[in-house]
Protein backbone atom coordinates (compact mmCIF):
# COMPACT_ATOMS: atom_id res chain seq x y z
CA UNK A 1 0.00 0.00 0.00
CA UNK A 2 2.91 2.36 1.30
CA UNK A 3 4.53 1.69 -2.10
CA UNK A 4 1.84 2.16 -4.30
CA UNK A 5 1.00 5.73 -2.68
CA UNK A 6 4.70 6.63 -3.09
CA UNK A 7 4.56 5.79 -7.01
CA UNK A 8 1.14 7.91 -7.52
CA UNK A 9 2.31 10.41 -5.02
CA UNK A 10 2.47 13.44 -7.65
CA UNK A 11 -1.05 12.02 -9.33
CA UNK A 12 -2.62 12.31 -5.63
CA UNK A 13 -1.17 15.49 -5.01
CA UNK A 14 -2.42 16.82 -8.85
CA UNK A 15 -5.64 15.25 -8.02
CA UNK A 16 -6.30 16.94 -4.75
CA UNK A 17 -4.92 20.00 -5.92
CA UNK A 18 -7.43 20.20 -8.78
CA UNK A 19 -10.35 19.70 -6.54
CA UNK A 20 -8.77 22.00 -4.31
CA UNK A 21 -8.50 24.95 -6.69
CA UNK A 22 -11.74 24.08 -8.71
CA UNK A 23 -13.44 25.63 -5.10
CA UNK A 24 -11.68 28.65 -6.57
CA UNK A 25 -13.09 31.64 -8.59
CA UNK A 26 -15.93 33.93 -8.62
CA UNK A 27 -19.15 33.85 -10.69
CA UNK A 28 -18.40 37.31 -11.34
CA UNK A 29 -14.69 36.93 -12.20
CA UNK A 30 -14.86 33.54 -14.44
CA UNK A 31 -14.90 33.42 -18.63
CA UNK A 32 -16.74 30.10 -18.10
CA UNK A 33 -20.42 31.49 -16.73
CA UNK A 34 -20.38 34.55 -19.44
CA UNK A 35 -23.00 37.48 -19.17
CA UNK A 36 -22.08 39.03 -22.36
CA UNK A 37 -22.18 38.59 -26.37
CA UNK A 38 -18.17 39.14 -26.38
CA UNK A 39 -17.62 36.52 -23.47
CA UNK A 40 -19.92 34.15 -25.24
CA UNK A 41 -17.98 34.10 -28.15
CA UNK A 42 -14.41 33.59 -26.49
CA UNK A 43 -16.48 30.19 -24.69
CA UNK A 44 -17.48 28.83 -27.53
CA UNK A 45 -14.38 28.87 -29.03
CA UNK A 46 -12.69 27.81 -25.86
CA UNK A 47 -15.00 24.83 -26.04
CA UNK A 48 -13.98 24.38 -29.64
CA UNK A 49 -10.58 24.00 -29.32
CA UNK A 50 -10.77 21.88 -26.19
CA UNK A 51 -12.91 19.56 -27.80
CA UNK A 52 -10.61 19.07 -31.06
CA UNK A 53 -7.40 19.45 -28.69
CA UNK A 54 -8.99 16.32 -26.54
CA UNK A 55 -10.49 14.53 -29.24
CA UNK A 56 -6.80 14.52 -31.05
CA UNK A 57 -5.44 13.88 -27.40
CA UNK A 58 -7.74 10.67 -27.38
CA UNK A 59 -6.82 9.73 -30.86
CA UNK A 60 -3.36 8.92 -30.14
CA UNK A 61 -3.50 8.36 -26.57
CA UNK A 62 -5.92 5.14 -27.02
CA UNK A 63 -4.12 3.57 -29.50
CA UNK A 64 -0.71 4.11 -27.37
CA UNK A 65 -1.89 2.90 -24.37
CA UNK A 66 -3.39 -0.46 -26.29
CA UNK A 67 -0.19 -1.50 -28.43
CA UNK A 68 1.86 -0.39 -25.09
CA UNK A 69 -0.51 -3.09 -23.28
CA UNK A 70 -1.34 -5.69 -25.84
CA UNK A 71 1.79 -5.82 -27.99
CA UNK A 72 4.29 -5.91 -24.83
CA UNK A 73 7.06 -8.59 -24.30
CA UNK A 74 5.72 -11.37 -21.91
CA UNK A 75 7.55 -13.86 -19.88
CA UNK A 76 8.60 -16.54 -21.42
CA UNK A 77 8.04 -15.20 -25.29
CA UNK A 78 11.08 -15.08 -27.24
CA UNK A 79 13.28 -12.76 -28.27
CA UNK A 80 12.58 -11.48 -32.07
CA UNK A 81 12.58 -8.26 -33.84
CA UNK A 82 9.35 -7.65 -35.38
CA UNK A 83 8.73 -6.73 -39.41
CA UNK A 84 10.35 -3.40 -39.72
CA UNK A 85 7.37 -0.95 -41.56
CA UNK A 86 8.54 2.02 -42.91
CA UNK A 87 6.87 4.60 -45.35
CA UNK A 88 3.47 4.00 -46.06
CA UNK A 89 2.31 6.67 -48.22
CA UNK A 90 -1.42 6.15 -47.58
CA UNK A 91 -0.99 6.96 -43.62
CA UNK A 92 1.38 9.96 -44.36
CA UNK A 93 -1.32 11.42 -46.18
CA UNK A 94 -4.32 10.83 -44.08
CA UNK A 95 -2.01 11.91 -41.14
CA UNK A 96 -0.92 14.71 -42.65
CA UNK A 97 -4.84 15.74 -43.72
CA UNK A 98 -6.54 15.39 -40.88
CA UNK A 99 -4.58 17.90 -38.56
CA UNK A 100 -4.47 20.35 -41.73
CA UNK A 101 -8.54 20.03 -41.10
CA UNK A 102 -8.11 20.10 -37.18
CA UNK A 103 -6.63 23.15 -37.72
CA UNK A 104 -8.55 24.98 -40.32
CA UNK A 105 -11.82 24.67 -38.07
CA UNK A 106 -9.97 26.35 -34.98
CA UNK A 107 -8.46 28.70 -36.85
CA UNK A 108 -11.20 30.07 -39.24
CA UNK A 109 -13.74 31.03 -36.00
CA UNK A 110 -10.61 32.24 -33.98
CA UNK A 111 -9.58 34.61 -37.10
CA UNK A 112 -13.08 35.75 -37.70
CA UNK A 113 -14.22 36.10 -33.61
CA UNK A 114 -10.79 37.82 -33.17
CA UNK A 115 -12.02 40.96 -36.17
CA UNK A 116 -15.21 40.57 -35.33
CA UNK A 117 -14.36 41.81 -31.69
CA UNK A 118 -12.43 44.07 -32.66
CA UNK A 119 -14.59 45.84 -35.43
CA UNK A 120 -15.31 49.76 -34.20
CA UNK A 121 -17.12 50.72 -37.50
CA UNK A 122 -20.12 51.76 -35.57
CA UNK A 123 -18.67 53.04 -32.46
CA UNK A 124 -19.96 56.42 -32.85
CA UNK A 125 -23.42 54.84 -32.36
CA UNK A 126 -22.70 53.57 -29.00
CA UNK A 127 -21.23 54.11 -26.00
CA UNK A 128 -17.48 54.93 -25.99
CA UNK A 129 -15.34 55.05 -22.62
CA UNK A 130 -11.74 56.16 -22.95
CA UNK A 131 -9.80 53.74 -20.72
CA UNK A 132 -6.05 54.69 -19.25
CA UNK A 133 -4.29 52.03 -17.42
CA UNK A 134 -1.94 53.55 -14.81
CA UNK A 135 0.34 51.44 -12.02
CA UNK A 136 -1.70 50.67 -10.46
CA UNK A 137 -5.61 51.82 -10.92
CA UNK A 138 -7.87 52.14 -14.41
CA UNK A 139 -9.39 56.09 -15.37
CA UNK A 140 -12.37 55.93 -17.36
CA UNK A 141 -13.49 59.10 -19.18
CA UNK A 142 -16.19 59.67 -20.93
CA UNK A 143 -16.18 62.02 -23.66
CA UNK A 144 -19.51 62.19 -25.03
CA UNK A 145 -21.20 62.32 -21.66
CA UNK A 146 -18.11 64.97 -20.28
CA UNK A 147 -17.82 62.99 -17.00
CA UNK A 148 -14.78 60.58 -15.93
CA UNK A 149 -14.51 58.46 -13.17
CA UNK A 150 -11.78 55.89 -11.61
CA UNK A 151 -11.81 52.50 -10.23
CA UNK A 152 -15.56 51.44 -10.93
CA UNK A 153 -16.90 51.50 -14.79
CA UNK A 154 -20.13 52.34 -15.06
CA UNK A 155 -22.15 50.73 -18.64
CA UNK A 156 -25.77 50.26 -19.30
CA UNK A 157 -26.99 46.40 -19.72
CA UNK A 158 -27.87 45.32 -22.78
CA UNK A 159 -26.02 48.04 -24.68
CA UNK A 160 -22.35 47.88 -26.65
CA UNK A 161 -19.76 49.97 -25.15
CA UNK A 162 -16.52 50.38 -26.62
CA UNK A 163 -13.39 50.38 -24.55
CA UNK A 164 -10.16 52.46 -25.79
CA UNK A 165 -7.73 51.46 -23.96
CA UNK A 166 -3.99 53.36 -23.39
CA UNK A 167 -1.69 53.34 -20.83
CA UNK A 168 0.38 56.61 -18.82
CA UNK A 169 2.96 54.49 -18.00
CA UNK A 170 4.03 50.70 -18.71
CA UNK A 171 1.80 47.82 -20.19
CA UNK A 172 -1.59 46.68 -18.43
CA UNK A 173 -4.15 44.98 -19.94
CA UNK A 174 -7.83 45.20 -19.88
CA UNK A 175 -9.54 42.01 -18.57
CA UNK A 176 -13.17 41.38 -17.60
CA UNK A 177 -13.17 37.40 -17.87
CA UNK A 178 -17.28 37.57 -17.17
CA UNK A 179 -18.17 40.17 -20.14
CA UNK A 180 -15.49 40.11 -22.84
CA UNK A 181 -11.67 38.62 -23.76
CA UNK A 182 -8.69 40.50 -22.75
CA UNK A 183 -7.22 42.84 -24.48
CA UNK A 184 -3.30 44.51 -24.50
CA UNK A 185 -2.89 48.53 -23.18
CA UNK A 186 -0.12 49.75 -24.63
CA UNK A 187 1.30 53.39 -24.13
CA UNK A 188 1.04 54.38 -28.19
CA UNK A 189 -1.85 52.79 -30.06
CA UNK A 190 -5.39 53.13 -28.53
CA UNK A 191 -6.55 49.28 -28.87
CA UNK A 192 -9.95 49.23 -28.81
CA UNK A 193 -12.91 46.19 -28.25
CA UNK A 194 -16.80 46.40 -27.42
CA UNK A 195 -18.53 44.52 -25.15
CA UNK A 196 -22.09 44.09 -23.37
CA UNK A 197 -23.48 43.05 -20.37
CA UNK A 198 -26.80 41.30 -20.22
CA UNK A 199 -27.30 41.28 -17.06
CA UNK A 200 -27.22 44.22 -14.05
CA UNK A 201 -24.57 43.07 -11.80
CA UNK A 202 -21.09 44.29 -10.70
CA UNK A 203 -18.47 42.52 -12.62
CA UNK A 204 -14.94 42.31 -11.17
CA UNK A 205 -11.51 43.38 -13.96
CA UNK A 206 -8.24 42.55 -13.40
CA UNK A 207 -4.88 43.43 -15.24
CA UNK A 208 -3.26 40.90 -16.75
CA UNK A 209 -0.14 41.72 -17.68
CA UNK A 210 2.83 41.97 -15.03
CA UNK A 211 2.91 45.84 -14.27
CA UNK A 212 5.08 46.02 -11.14
CA UNK A 213 4.51 44.82 -7.58
CA UNK A 214 1.18 46.02 -7.04
CA UNK A 215 -0.05 44.28 -10.68
CA UNK A 216 -2.21 41.42 -8.20
CA UNK A 217 -3.67 44.26 -6.86
CA UNK A 218 -4.69 46.15 -10.05
CA UNK A 219 -8.54 45.68 -9.88
CA UNK A 220 -11.32 47.38 -11.16
CA UNK A 221 -15.28 46.94 -11.32
CA UNK A 222 -17.74 46.79 -14.22
CA UNK A 223 -21.03 48.06 -12.53
CA UNK A 224 -24.05 47.30 -15.24
CA UNK A 225 -26.83 49.07 -14.81
CA UNK A 226 -30.13 49.65 -16.36
CA UNK A 227 -30.19 52.15 -19.11
CA UNK A 228 -32.43 54.48 -17.47
CA UNK A 229 -30.10 54.16 -14.22
CA UNK A 230 -26.93 54.73 -16.33
CA UNK A 231 -28.51 57.65 -17.45
CA UNK A 232 -29.43 58.85 -14.24
CA UNK A 233 -26.17 57.88 -12.80
CA UNK A 234 -24.88 60.40 -15.54
CA UNK A 235 -26.75 62.97 -14.64
CA UNK A 236 -25.66 62.77 -11.03
CA UNK A 237 -22.08 62.89 -12.00
CA UNK A 238 -22.70 66.04 -14.49
CA UNK A 239 -24.28 68.12 -11.97
CA UNK A 240 -22.60 67.21 -8.74
CA UNK A 241 -20.47 69.60 -7.10
CA UNK A 242 -18.08 68.81 -4.22
CA UNK A 243 -18.21 73.10 -3.49
CA UNK A 244 -22.21 72.71 -2.54
CA UNK A 245 -21.88 69.95 -0.73
CA UNK A 246 -23.48 70.41 2.77
CA UNK A 247 -20.65 69.23 5.44
CA UNK A 248 -20.78 68.94 9.11
CA UNK A 249 -18.00 69.82 11.02
CA UNK A 250 -15.61 67.62 10.24
CA UNK A 251 -15.94 66.68 6.62
CA UNK A 252 -15.55 70.92 6.32
CA UNK A 253 -12.09 70.24 8.20
CA UNK A 254 -11.43 67.47 6.04
CA UNK A 255 -12.42 68.99 3.35
CA UNK A 256 -9.74 72.15 3.97
CA UNK A 257 -7.00 69.58 4.75
CA UNK A 258 -7.55 67.27 1.20
CA UNK A 259 -6.70 71.14 -0.23
CA UNK A 260 -4.21 71.91 2.07
CA UNK A 261 -2.32 68.85 2.14
CA UNK A 262 -2.03 69.04 -1.75
CA UNK A 263 -4.37 66.32 -2.35
CA UNK A 264 -6.52 68.02 -4.30
CA UNK A 265 -3.49 68.49 -6.62
CA UNK A 266 -3.90 64.79 -7.83
CA UNK A 267 -7.33 63.99 -7.43
CA UNK A 268 -10.58 65.52 -8.98
CA UNK A 269 -13.63 65.37 -6.44
CA UNK A 270 -16.04 66.35 -9.41
CA UNK A 271 -16.68 66.98 -12.91
CA UNK A 272 -17.19 70.59 -12.88
CA UNK A 273 -13.92 71.20 -14.61
CA UNK A 274 -14.20 67.84 -16.55
CA UNK A 275 -11.77 68.13 -19.69
CA UNK A 276 -11.74 65.80 -22.41
CA UNK A 277 -8.66 63.24 -22.44
CA UNK A 278 -7.07 65.05 -19.37
CA UNK A 279 -5.78 62.43 -16.98
CA UNK A 280 -5.50 63.46 -13.31
CA UNK A 281 -2.39 62.23 -11.48
CA UNK A 282 -4.62 59.80 -9.34
CA UNK A 283 -8.12 58.69 -9.56
CA UNK A 284 -10.86 60.73 -9.74
CA UNK A 285 -12.44 60.60 -6.69
CA UNK A 286 -15.92 62.30 -7.69
CA UNK A 287 -18.05 59.03 -6.40
CA UNK A 288 -15.39 57.75 -4.45
CA UNK A 289 -17.95 56.82 -1.68
CA UNK A 290 -20.38 54.46 -4.22
CA UNK A 291 -17.17 52.77 -5.21
CA UNK A 292 -17.29 48.90 -4.46
CA UNK A 293 -13.76 48.55 -3.64
CA UNK A 294 -11.44 51.64 -3.85
CA UNK A 295 -7.28 51.25 -4.36
CA UNK A 296 -9.05 48.04 -6.16
CA UNK A 297 -9.37 45.64 -3.29
CA UNK A 298 -10.62 47.87 0.08
CA UNK A 299 -14.01 48.30 1.07
CA UNK A 300 -15.13 51.77 1.00
CA UNK A 301 -15.10 52.49 4.68
CA UNK A 302 -14.02 54.85 6.72
CA UNK A 303 -11.85 52.98 9.16
CA UNK A 304 -10.29 51.46 6.11
CA UNK A 305 -9.91 55.08 4.26
CA UNK A 306 -7.60 56.11 7.07
CA UNK A 307 -5.55 53.03 6.54
CA UNK A 308 -5.36 53.82 3.01
CA UNK A 309 -4.12 57.73 3.79
CA UNK A 310 -1.95 56.94 6.38
CA UNK A 311 0.06 54.06 5.01
CA UNK A 312 -0.73 53.49 1.46
CA UNK A 313 2.62 51.47 0.68
CA UNK A 314 2.17 48.93 3.16
CA UNK A 315 -1.33 48.48 1.30
CA UNK A 316 0.01 48.89 -2.50
CA UNK A 317 3.72 48.63 -2.80
CA UNK A 318 4.83 50.94 -5.47
CA UNK A 319 1.82 53.15 -5.44
CA UNK A 320 2.57 56.88 -7.30
CA UNK A 321 0.81 57.95 -3.93
CA UNK A 322 3.24 57.46 -0.89
CA UNK A 323 5.30 60.19 0.18
CA UNK A 324 3.50 63.04 -1.92
CA UNK A 325 2.12 64.57 1.48
CA UNK A 326 2.32 64.56 5.26
CA UNK A 327 -1.11 63.78 7.44
CA UNK A 328 -1.42 62.67 10.98
CA UNK A 329 -4.15 59.46 11.84
CA UNK A 330 -6.00 62.39 13.24
CA UNK A 331 -6.18 64.53 10.03
CA UNK A 332 -6.81 61.36 7.68
CA UNK A 333 -10.06 60.51 9.51
CA UNK A 334 -11.21 64.14 9.00
CA UNK A 335 -10.30 63.36 5.29
CA UNK A 336 -11.92 60.30 5.44
CA UNK A 337 -15.36 61.53 6.87
CA UNK A 338 -15.56 64.10 4.09
CA UNK A 339 -14.70 61.55 1.27
CA UNK A 340 -17.67 59.22 2.31
CA UNK A 341 -19.57 62.69 1.33
CA UNK A 342 -18.76 62.30 -2.22
CA UNK A 343 -21.76 60.50 -3.68
CA UNK A 344 -23.12 61.56 -6.31
CA UNK A 345 -25.95 59.30 -7.33
CA UNK A 346 -28.13 56.50 -5.84
CA UNK A 347 -27.49 54.38 -8.86
CA UNK A 348 -24.02 52.57 -6.84
CA UNK A 349 -22.26 49.47 -6.94
CA UNK A 350 -24.17 48.06 -4.05
CA UNK A 351 -27.63 48.91 -5.69
CA UNK A 352 -26.57 46.03 -8.18
CA UNK A 353 -24.98 43.78 -6.11
CA UNK A 354 -26.41 41.62 -3.97
CA UNK A 355 -23.22 40.02 -2.39
CA UNK A 356 -21.17 42.29 -1.76
C1 LIG B 1 1.18 62.74 -6.18
C2 LIG B 1 -0.23 62.64 -6.36
C3 LIG B 1 -1.08 62.26 -5.18
C4 LIG B 1 -1.30 62.98 -4.01
C5 LIG B 1 -0.65 64.28 -3.57
C6 LIG B 1 -2.30 62.24 -3.29
N1 LIG B 1 -2.67 61.11 -3.98
FE1 LIG B 1 -4.15 59.85 -3.48
N2 LIG B 1 -3.67 58.66 -5.02
C7 LIG B 1 -2.69 58.92 -5.95
C8 LIG B 1 -2.55 57.79 -6.82
C9 LIG B 1 -1.57 57.65 -7.97
C10 LIG B 1 -3.48 56.82 -6.37
C11 LIG B 1 -3.72 55.42 -6.95
C12 LIG B 1 -2.98 54.45 -6.08
C13 LIG B 1 -3.16 53.04 -6.54
O1 LIG B 1 -4.26 52.52 -6.37
O2 LIG B 1 -2.20 52.48 -7.06
C14 LIG B 1 -4.18 57.41 -5.25
C15 LIG B 1 -5.23 56.80 -4.59
C16 LIG B 1 -6.00 57.43 -3.64
C17 LIG B 1 -7.25 56.94 -3.12
C18 LIG B 1 -7.97 55.68 -3.58
C19 LIG B 1 -8.88 56.04 -4.73
C20 LIG B 1 -9.61 54.87 -5.35
O3 LIG B 1 -10.80 54.96 -5.55
O4 LIG B 1 -8.98 53.85 -5.62
C21 LIG B 1 -7.67 57.82 -2.19
C22 LIG B 1 -8.95 57.75 -1.38
C23 LIG B 1 -6.68 58.85 -2.11
N3 LIG B 1 -5.70 58.59 -3.02
C24 LIG B 1 -6.73 59.92 -1.23
C25 LIG B 1 -5.73 60.87 -1.12
C26 LIG B 1 -5.67 61.86 -0.08
C27 LIG B 1 -6.67 61.98 1.04
C28 LIG B 1 -4.57 62.59 -0.30
C29 LIG B 1 -4.01 63.75 0.51
C30 LIG B 1 -3.75 63.47 1.88
C31 LIG B 1 -3.93 62.10 -1.50
N4 LIG B 1 -4.66 61.03 -1.96
C32 LIG B 1 -2.81 62.64 -2.08
C33 LIG B 1 -1.98 60.10 -6.08
C34 LIG B 1 -1.94 61.09 -5.12
CU1 LIG C 1 -1.35 46.73 -14.61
Amino acid sequence: MKKWLGKFKTLTLLGLLTIVLAGCGKENLTALAPKGGSADTSLYLIILTTTVMSLVFLAVVIPFVIVLLRFRKKKGDADFIPEQVEGNQKLETIWTIIPIILVVIMAVPTVLATFELADDADASEHININVTGNQYWWHFDYEDEEIATSQDMYIPVDTKVYVHLITSDVLHSFWVPTLAGKLDVNPENVNTMFMDAQEEGVYYGKCAELCGPSHSLMDFKVVAVSEDDFDTWVTDMQDFDSEELELDAIATEGQELFDSKSCLSCHATDNQEYQAGSLPIGPDLTSFADRSRFAGILLPTEENLVDWIVDPETIKPGNKMTGAYDVTEEEAEKIAHYLMQLSPSDVTADSVDQEK
